[in-house]
């Protein structure tokens, strides 16, 4: 076969081809017909198998089911054929979760008891047992142990133990409620007992009056100061308590003289008279007791005060004056 060349105006060739001789075979119309429909019928199938191809198989089982298709659909792959994406954002529950190093669940915390704070003793020091004897008459200042507003009774003072500064009964009432002279505080849980004994005091024709009651730590800091001035620092000692130190402080003790009298302390001894003679022998009876009775110094550590009296309450004060001891040390073996 030889190609001839034309050139065109480009430059380009152009090859053509001589025509071939080959013999030719004729086949029959009938025949014709026939591979027609058979070549149809297989570009058909090989057709359809692209498309399936193309839809990618068999789906996962996670996928819905695709519709199938039949002899009618079309040729070409309609978008609702195309499997859905697998739903990877939206994981199954998994029957026995592994549980994540990340969300491991952290630990709670422990609750741990706060410790219920034991009430510790406001004083360290503890007086001296039993044994020992009363403790003596040093001018030290320690906290006296029973200083709540319920100790009244016992609270122990003397030239060693003292009430806080702030010591103040929140129950004073002005003496005039227990019928004798007022301008005097006193807590109210004596004002019966003060009453009754004052009644009869009268009542015997020996009415008493009072000079002193309730004293803060200020007001005994002065009392014990003009003392001082009168008779000197240790002088003062012997007849006036130390602020922090009086019986004055609890609210509960009195000073106490006659009726139209001067004051006790000026009396060679004030329980010589009517009055100081019936209060020594009946105090007792309404509560009071007499703090510092003639010649017990070294035990009361005061000088002998027959005006002053401290409301200990009846059963109490009748036990002391059973005893006939000194007060101070009934209330020490009572600490
Ligand atoms: N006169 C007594 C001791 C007092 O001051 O409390
Ligand atoms: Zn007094």
């Amino acid at each position: 076969m030889v190609a001839d060349a034309a050139r065109f105006d480009d430059g380009t060739m152009a090859v053509q081809h001589a025509p071939t001789t080959s013999p030719r075979v004729v086949i029959p119309s009938p025949t014709l017909a026939f591979l027609g429909v058979v070549g149809l019928t297989l570009s058909l199938s090989i057709a359809l198998a692209s498309i399936r191809a193309d839809a990618g198989g068999t789906p996962p089982p996670s996928a819905p089911p695709a519709p199938s298709m039949s002899a009618d659909a079309p040729v070409s792959p309609a978008p609702t054929q195309r499997p859905s994406p697998a739903p990877t954002a939206t994981p199954s529950p998994s029957p026995s979760p592994t549980p994540s190093p990340t969300v491991a669940p952290t630990p709670l915390p422990t609750p741990v008891a706060t410790p219920t704070p034991t009430p510790q003793p406001t004083v360290a020091p503890k007086p001296p047992p039993v044994s020992a004897g009363p403790p003596a008459c040093e001018y030290t200042d320690l906290l006296t142990p029973h200083h709540a507003y319920g100790d009244w009774p016992i609270s122990l003072l003397d030239t060693i133990y003292h009430l806080p500064a702030g010591y103040a009964p929140g129950d004073l009432v002005d003496s005039s409620a227990a019928g004798v002279n007022g301008g005097y505080l006193l807590r109210g849980l004596l004002v019966a007992d003060l009453l009754a004994m004052a009644t009869d005091a009268r009542s015997n024709g020996t009415p008493i009056k009072l000079v002193s009651g309730y004293r803060s730590h200020a007001q005994q800091q002065a009392t014990f100061d003009y003392w001082v001035g009168i008779g000197g620092y240790k002088e003062a000692l012997r007849t006036s308590a130390r602020p922090g130190h009086s019986e004055h402080q609890l609210g509960t003790a009195i000073d106490v003289t006659s009726e139209g009298g001067i004051a006790p302390w000026e009396y060679a001894d004030w329980a010589a008279t009517p009055a100081g003679a019936w209060m020594a022998a009946n105090a007792w009876r309404y509560g009071f007791v007499m703090s510092y009775p003639p010649g017990s110094y070294d035990l009361s550590c005061y000088d002998y005060e027959p005006w002053h009296y401290r409301y200990v309450g009846r059963d109490l004060a009748a036990r002391i004056a059973g005893t006939g001891r000194v007060p101070r040390l009934i209330l020490w073996e009572l600490q």
